[in-house]
């Protein structure tokens, strides 16, 4: 089996995607790659399954490699970032019928793919990204490191999770002598929000209900509070890190809901629960720490089973 990336950029054309609505992990992978293409000459398309807009806070990548003519099949697409390839969306069907299918990923075992170059110990797919271009001697120049670095600081909540090991700081240093640019890329991720998003967060707090026995805080999002705010759904990813700030809690969730009436959930644990496993239920995914889901039941009828799945966690842990 091939492992070197440049072995199948000569099967065209490629395809570069990533799970859908991306986050800057599944962009920054993506675009480093586009960039080392384009560098050398090689044409290839990029594109996500995007449902609303791309995110304001993570504009300091390069949009505009968005393609927006794609044909119609691709002989090599290359899926970052993305464990399941009903996570693919709309371009699930053009992915897998393409003959090679390349995925680079730190999920745990990603259900798809002709040839799969994953970590799921690495901190972000960009991690392993630039493992890949350093064993195949790419050089990665200061827009490719900004963009790697970028899914490094969003996948490790800016060098803080357990996730953050040796290893993440030595590539995030190295980037940095390419010339990547830290403080331009977190203040632009998570030094500014804009008024409307910042009052919308108050509401979001006031909301917060604590669980004290299961130590699990969670809160919720209306479509109503997106008008009434004048606040994009895109750029909302940031109010569940406001939801976890309780001390109290070892759980968090925050419900958005969506416009169909359904709701997708966030899920994080600081603790020794698995919120992997409690998005699961839900036919969602993710990591031990954070995951995601989505339902069509009602918050109530959510937010009992989550309680239920980690009062089973908390007996489990206790009598082990
Ligand atoms: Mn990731």
């Amino acid at each position: 089996m091939k492992t070197k990336l440049i072995d199948y950029v000569e099967n065209g054309p490629i395809f570069i995607t990533g799970h859908v609505n991306p986050d800057g992990d599944a962009l920054g992978s993506a675009f480093a790659l586009k960039l080392f293409l384009d560098s050398q000459n090689i044409i290839s398309d990029v594109d996500f399954d995007i449902t609303t807009k791309l995110p304001s806070n993570l504009n300091h990548l390069p949009y505009h490699l968005i393609s927006d003519d794609l044909k119609e099949k691709y002989n090599t697409v290359f899926v970052f970032d993305c464990g399941n390839s009903s996570r693919l969306g709309k371009y699930e069907e053009v992915v897998l019928e393409a003959e090679n299918i390349v995925v680079i990923d730190h999920h745990v075992d990603p259900s798809f793919g002709d040839v799969q170059i994953i970590d799921p110990h690495a901190a972000s797919t960009t991690q392993v990204l630039f493992r890949q271009f350093k064993d195949e001697n790419i050089e990665i120049n200061e827009e490719m490191s900004n963009c790697l670095l970028t899914g490094l600081i969003t996948d490790t909540g800016r060098f803080q999770y357990s996730n953050t090991t040796s290893e993440v700081f030595s590539i995030a240093a190295e980037l940095l002598s390419n010339g990547a640019n830290l403080s331009k890329i977190s203040e632009n991720i998570y030094g500014s929000i804009e008024f409307n998003a910042l009052t919308l967060q108050s509401k979001i707090i006031e909301r917060i209900v604590l669980n004290e026995d299961l130590q699990f805080a969670h809160s919720i999002v209306f479509q109503n509070d997106y008008k009434d705010f004048q606040v994009e759904p895109e750029e909302t990813d940031f109010l569940i890190d406001v939801v976890r700030l309780v001390k109290e809690s070892t759980v968090a969730l925050l419900l958005k809901e969506q416009e169909d009436g359904s709701f997708k959930g966030s899920l994080r644990s600081r603790g020794d629960i698995d919120v992997q496993k409690i998005a699961s239920i839900f036919g969602g995914g993710g990591h031990v720490a954070a995951s995601g889901f989505s339902s069509n039941q009602s918050p109530e009828f959510i937010l009992e089973k989550i309680e239920h799945e980690i009062r089973k966690s908390i007996w489990l842990l206790f009598t082990l």
